[in-house]
């Protein structure tokens, strides 16, 4: 028994001495919200490390979720994945968006462009596509389709941070693409989020939103709420930012780590990223099938008892919960592929500082789990 677990993830931190002095200007000047001084700033250091046009911070992702469909104005019927986290779905509903389940591909976990175009009805307005463990959507054929019907293309881009495909971006991608900074994610500002938009009008309504609706001290433009991401959060970010290259790069490490260890255990499937993809190493998803001698929850099980804490993300899935099964899309016939998945699926832990010798714990008992 070990009396420390190791968990999936542990947030990464830069030095608290480095965080100090950003920590005293906001004690001395007293401005802690609002489109503070750090906020300005951290604003602009992301749009320019993200390499995208418009960056609106947030207090969370799932706010920012909430905003994005707000600001592109949509209603009726969203098409989205049933394998995510609630958030995603949660965000329409909030909005009162009746979301329609279409199922994954089996190589990214993403929504199945080849499904898309018979699930739209009169009522859809727009597809909420998830970059699932930051693994990039179909985004050429999404783009196609959102054209050709009309509707609005919003990415929950929640895991896909510095994530490119041939060098560009996945943010750049769609109408809108969101990001979440929480704790467990690659880059993190404890609690945070962004909407990645295109031009600078879209932007001040998402500022508006997020604010509100306030335009001007007397001019509320529209039914807003509070979106805002503090001057904490912010210094934060700013900081981090510094770091996040180095925390990638020692994700990186892990991943290859687990995928050169792992790639030859009978009934053991990881992900792999597509040619051209330069990935985060946000998650190391495993798929453990039929030819493998223990099923993924006692899999998970043991793992626990040598207290190493996975998680089965994304299980149980979406499309299963009682505020959504009752949906005529909700049902595992119009959704095998990411039933089976949600059944499968185990990650494992990675984060910059997860040790060598920890890996290769979780690689041999994975490896030989009896
Ligand atoms: N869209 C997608 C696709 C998302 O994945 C998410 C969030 C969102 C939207 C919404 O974005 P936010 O509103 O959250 O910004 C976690 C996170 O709370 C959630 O942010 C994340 N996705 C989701 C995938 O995972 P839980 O409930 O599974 O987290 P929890 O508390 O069990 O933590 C996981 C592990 O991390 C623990 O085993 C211990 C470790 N941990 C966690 C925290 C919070 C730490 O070491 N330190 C910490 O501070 O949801």
């Amino acid at each position: 028994m070990h009396d420390k677990p190791t968990f999936l993830t542990r947030p990464y931190l830069p030095p608290l001495e480095a965080f100090l002095p950003y920590l005293r200007e906001i004690w001395d000047s007293r401005w802690l919200t609002n489109a503070g001084p750090f906020h300005e700033k951290f604003e602009e250091a992301l749009r320019k490390y993200l390499g995208v046009p418009h960056v609106c911070l947030f207090a969370n992702g799932t706010l920012a979720l909430m905003t994005a469909l707000q600001a592109l104005r949509i209603t009726g019927e969203v098409i989205t994945t049933p394998y995510t986290f609630v958030a995603t779905t949660h965000a329409l509903l909030w909005n009162g968006i009746k979301p329609v389940f279409v199922d994954i591909r089996r190589d990214t976990c993403n929504l199945d462009e080849t499904l898309i175009e018979s699930a739209i009805t009169a009522r859809t307005t727009a597809i909420l596509p998830v970059h699932c463990y930051g693994n990039p959507c179909a985004s050429q054929r999404l783009q196609q389709i959102s054209d050709t019907y009309g509707l609005k293309l919003i990415y929950d881009a929640a895991h896909a941070f510095g994530v490119s495909v041939d060098g560009r971006s996945l943010l750049e991608q769609g109408d809108l693409a969101v990001l979440s900074f929480h704790a467990t994610k690659v880059f993190n500002t404890f609690e945070g989020g962004a909407i990645v938009c295109h031009d600078a009008k879209l932007k001040q309504r998402i500022d508006y939103l997020k604010n509100f609706g306030f335009a001007d001290e007397v001019t509320v433009v529209a039914p807003g709420i509070n979106g805002k991401m503090s001057e904490f959060q912010a210094a934060l970010g700013l900081l981090q930012l510094q770091h996040v290259d180095l925390a990638i790069s020692a994700r990186l490490a892990i991943d290859r780590r687990y995928r050169q260890a792992l790639a030859n255990v009978p009934g053991v499937q990881c992900l792999a990223s597509a040619e051209g993809v330069s990935p985060n190493g946000g998650y190391f998803p495993l798929l453990i099938g039929a030819a493998y001698p223990l099923s993924r929850d006692q899999l998970y099980e043991t793992l626990r008892r040598h207290g190493i804490h996975v998680r089965r993300y994304f299980y149980p899935l979406i499309s299963n919960l009682p505020m959504y099964r009752g949906m005529a899309s909700a049902g595992p016939a119009n959704l095998p592929v990411a039933t089976r998945t949600a059944e499968q699926v185990l990650c494992l832990p990675i984060y910059p500082d997860l040790d060598a010798k920890t890996v290769d714990r979780v690689i041999n008992i994975v490896s030989s789990p009896c």
